[in-house]
């Protein structure tokens, strides 16, 4: 996505003349320029200025938030294209994972800083949901312990919950989305994911969370009629429980709002048909909710 000066400033809270000066002074960060001089930023341009605005919160100054946020790019800034920015982010999370296998918190903390300049959609593909991945696998085969799991989905989820205060309430306009994950369904990483992403578009998203029963959110939806409402499954679902839901809430919906059904517990449907307005989709980067 690109994004217009006046949307960026709404995003992350910062006001265009600062915008201005920081590129100015420190170059950073250095939007692409149309014909007619306006500027168009990138995900990872609003990435590099909300880490910038988070610094200065703590008390560091332009120019020490800056040299940091520089430093911090340092160990996955790719050196001679992608291959050597992964080979970082990939030695990151491994250490990550010994860390919190561990239950060493601190070091795991002193990891994440180490990611600073990391775009959060970038963080999410490329540490935590494989390190989760790996998690579910150790955790399968017996190699992970029920406490070891807990506590760093935990750590996982509190990363999560951070970008999502950190990327902030949306452009005032935007569509507006409510996430929840199916009947049932108590993993709720990857819808938390799925919330960074739609509030980085712009989307007023309405987390509701895991496990919400179909009636109530039928309710929500007929009460605040959103534009959207995203539903995550990850346990496999059967495809008449999927028809079942989707009744439910399109029940109580108006004509205006869209329902989308994703992730890896989606069932094959074969022929089996879906209500008005229901969508199922894979992959939620394959999610256009413009
Ligand atoms: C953390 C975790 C838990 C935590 C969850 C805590 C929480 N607050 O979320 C706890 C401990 C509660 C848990 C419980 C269970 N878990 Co669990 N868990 C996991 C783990 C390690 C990570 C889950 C996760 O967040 N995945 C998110 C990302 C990493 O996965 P992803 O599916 O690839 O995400 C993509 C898509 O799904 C898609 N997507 C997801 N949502 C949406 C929504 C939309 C709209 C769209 C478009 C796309 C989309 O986008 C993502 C990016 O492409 C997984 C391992 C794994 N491989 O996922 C096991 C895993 C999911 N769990 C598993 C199991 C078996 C269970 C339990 C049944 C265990 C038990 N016996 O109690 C329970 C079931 C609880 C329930 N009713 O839901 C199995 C599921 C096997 C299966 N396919 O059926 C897994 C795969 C582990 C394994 N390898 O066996 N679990």
């Amino acid at each position: 996505m690109r994004y217009r000066m006046k949307t960026v400033s709404e995003l992350t809270g910062i006001p265009r003349n600062t915008l201005v000066a920081w590129e100015r002074r420190y170059g950073v960060p250095e939007p692409e320029r149309l014909a007619n001089g306006y500027r168009l930023y990138t995900d990872d341009d609003v990435g590099v200025l909300i880490r910038l605005r988070d610094a200065i919160a703590k008390g560091l100054s332009i120019s020490e938030a800056v040299e940091l946020v520089k430093e911090q790019a340092e160990p996955t800034r790719p050196a001679n294209g992608a291959g050597a920015g992964d080979a970082g982010l990939a030695s990151v999370r491994r250490e990550l994972l010994d860390a919190l296998l561990d239950f060493d918190r601190p070091r795991a903390e002193r990891l994440v800083e180490r990611l600073l300049n990391v775009p959060f959609l970038g963080a999410i593909d490329e540490i935590y949901f494989p390190l989760l991945r790996e998690l579910g696998d150790r955790w399968e085969a017996g190699e992970a312990s029920v406490a070891q799991e807990h506590f760093i989905t935990a750590f996982v989820r509190d990363q999560l919950v951070a970008m999502l205060l950190r990327v902030g309430a949306g452009r005032p306009l935007g569509p507006r989305v409510a996430c929840v994950t199916f009947p049932g369904e108590k993993h709720e990483l990857a819808l938390l994911a799925l919330a960074v992403h739609l509030s980085l578009q712009g989307c007023r998203v309405t987390y509701l969370g895991a496990d919400l029963p179909a009636k109530e959110l039928g309710r929500f939806v007929e009460q605040t009629k959103p534009d959207w409402v995203c539903v995550s499954i990850i346990l496999s679902v059967e495809p008449s429980a999927i028809v079942e839901f989707s009744r439910a809430v399109v029940k109580f919906a108006p004509r205006e709002t869209r329902v989308v059904i994703g992730g890896a517990g989606l069932p094959e449907m074969g022929k089996t048909k879906l209500p008005p307005r229901v969508e199922l989709v894979a992959d939620w980067r394959h999610l256009d909710v413009s």
